[in-house]
């Protein structure tokens, strides 16, 4: 298996191993889901217990928000990279950095399924869970490091060979996405190194605000690790699909500068209810979060306008003529279209959750579950599904057994995850708690809550049973899928690349280590003084409390 000029054998199968990994962390993700939905749900059959409801919330958060995102990222970017830049990875620095992550994975699993670490994904201390998970959880960070490390290596190599090339958008949009990763992942390292190992171990108090300060300064940036491969996705595939180019590369572009300079300073908008951390600053991150949502928004008309482009080509009138010319029923299209629908969804959830007085309004409600579904539960893993879908046949070179009942599961996800987020938006901002495994209060709960989150149950189940069809179709057809040989003018995915020539301002736009340079100051202005004001106001450590 080589695509377009080296051999890209051991590339081709760490991709297969890790998005395999991936895709058993979503099925394994995804049963705890439908299993704590259930049990939460008012009148519905109690599948776990209250207690074991924490051990499976917090077995569903990691091995999906965590564990199938990380996998999934590490594998598609080496099948991307590898192809565009023509530059083979270090066999050594991919399966050492699986190897470390991996292992991380198990020992962090262990303490979950065990039930000793109901900390959810999220572990905010002062509760406290087993040293196994938070040891798994460094080790998954220093395995991405590893992995990091080596995409760093292969773009520098490329760009050594090709100085003055244009940087193509898929391989920007996956740089970007690592170079997020390198500003926000180590203060979560000193949180888990420095207090939460400790604490697990020797029952160290632990300040909670500085804890949550350092979790969240990555834990806002680790949605657009999320997001941005998607994009890179989206931005590559719409063309290739529709027979037209994306409406605008340079516009791609900026929309993964702005990822890179904004995503982090804004990790204040998850703690704007946190005492100890004064309006201002508060406020300072808003600002940041305010202009990090825009390049999605430059996203959402870049691909908008390139459907209407392909629409209007397949001779669509009118003002939404162009709309019914476009390939509904082609799975890549499908792939595209319900994430991209659902990040619309998604992002206006959260742009209410940043508006400081509604944040209060919505915040630890279902409101906020309602956000992240259709934003790391849709845009994201819907995309790494679709193209999982399509690698099948183009990488593995096996048919799909069922095609057209996969772009039916894509549309089933779609419309479950706006059954699920309707219920539960509404319940959110009835103020029905998320994290909460019994929602009946002993009977006091309002009935509107009780509507509101069946309905939301209603929408899950049908999305939890489109993701049955869909890993059932990803597996039966990489494992039973007749065997067929994919030439390369059929590709879709080939990510094949011949450098040019950057012009002036691409060369701006290319310029990588500059962006780098902003961010870090940026993150500077947003952080120096948030973490000033929280030891400067003299540190109140809590002791552990064990879940
Ligand atoms: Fe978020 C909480 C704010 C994007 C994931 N977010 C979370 C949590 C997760 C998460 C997992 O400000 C929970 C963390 C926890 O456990 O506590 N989020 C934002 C903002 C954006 C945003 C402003 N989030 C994401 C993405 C995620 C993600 C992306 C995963 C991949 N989020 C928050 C805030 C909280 C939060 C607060 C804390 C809440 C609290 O109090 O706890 C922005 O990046 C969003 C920008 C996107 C848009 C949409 C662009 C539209 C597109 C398509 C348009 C389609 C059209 C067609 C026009 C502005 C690209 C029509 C279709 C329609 C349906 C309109």
């Amino acid at each position: 298996m080589s695509g377009a000029g080296i051999d890209l054998r051991v590339e081709n199968r760490f991709t297969i191993v890790t998005i395999a990994l991936a895709i058993t962390s979503l099925a394994l993700g995804g049963l705890f889901g439908i299993l704590q939905l259930l049990s939460r749900t008012p009148y519905y059959p109690k599948l776990v217990g209250y207690d074991t409801y924490y051990t499976v919330l917090t077995a569903h958060g990691v091995l999906l928000a965590l564990v199938f995102t990380t996998f999934y990222i590490m594998g598609i970017s080496t099948y991307i990279l590898s192809r565009q830049f023509q530059v083979n990875f270090d066999p050594r620095m991919l399966w050492s950095s699986l190897a470390v992550t991996l292992l991380g994975v198990v020992l962090a699993a262990a303490a979950i399924l065990s039930g000793n670490a109901k900390v959810l994904y999220t572990f905010y201390p002062p509760l406290k869970g087993h040293p196994l998970f938070y040891i798994g959880a460094a080790l998954l960070i220093i395995g991405s490091w590893i992995y990091m490390v080596e995409v760093f290596r292969v773009y520098f190599k490329w760009r050594r060979a090709h100085p003055d090339a244009k940087l193509p958008v898929p391989a920007f949009g996956i740089i970007a996405t690592f170079i997020i990763w390198l500003i926000a992942t180590p203060p979560v390292a000193v949180e888990v190194v420095l207090l939460l190992i400790p604490m697990s171990i020797f029952g160290m108090s632990v300040d909670v605000l500085l804890a949550r300060t350092l979790f969240w300064w990555f834990g806002h940036p680790l949605v657009y690790f999320w997001l941005l491969p998607a994009i890179a996705m989206w931005y590559y595939l719409a063309p290739r699909v529709l027979g037209v180019p994306l409406f605008s590369e340079t516009m791609a572009k900026v929309a993964f500068v702005l990822f890179i300079v904004a995503s982090t300073p804004v990790g204040l908008h998850h703690q704007f209810v946190d005492p100890g951390i004064s309006p201002v600053l508060k406020f300072i991150h808003t600002i940041f979060t305010f202009i990090v949502a825009s390049p999605s928004m430059l996203t959402a008309f870049n691909v908008l306008a390139t459907l209407e482009r392909a629409g209007r080509a397949r001779g669509g009138s009118g003002l939404i003529g162009w709309l019914f010319k476009l390939p509904w029923t082609n799975l890549a299209f499908a792939g595209i279209i319900v994430p991209f629908l659902l990040f619309g969804n998604g992002g206006i959830s959260g742009i209410i959750n940043a508006s400081f007085q509604l944040n209060t309004v919505v915040h630890n409600t279902v409101w906020v579950v309602a956000h992240f579904h259709t934003t790391v539960g849709g845009a994201t893993a819907l995309t790494f599904i679709a193209v999982t879908l399509l690698l099948i046949r183009e990488l593995l070179g096996r048919e799909l057994i069922a095609p057209k009942l996969a772009v039916a599961g894509i549309y089933l996800w779609g419309l479950g995850q706006y059954i699920f987020s309707l219920g539960y938006y509404l319940a959110g901002i009835e103020g029905v708690p998320r994290r909460t495994a019994d929602l009946l209060y002993g009977g006091l709960a309002p009935p509107s809550w009780i509507t509101w989150l069946q309905v939301g149950a209603i929408g899950g189940m049908i999305f939890w049973i489109s993701g049955v069809i869909l890993v059932g179709i990803i597996v039966a057809s990489a494992l039973f899928g007749k065997r067929v040989k994919v030439g390369e003018d059929e590709m879709l995915l080939d990510f094949k690349y011949t450098p040019v020539r950057n012009g002036n301002g691409g060369a701006v736009l290319d310029n990588l280590k500059l962006w780098l340079i902003v961010a870090i100051m940026l993150v500077v202005i947003g952080y120096l003084p948030t973490l000033a004001e929280v030891l400067g106001r003299g540190l109140v450590p809590a002791p552990p409390i064990p879940p």
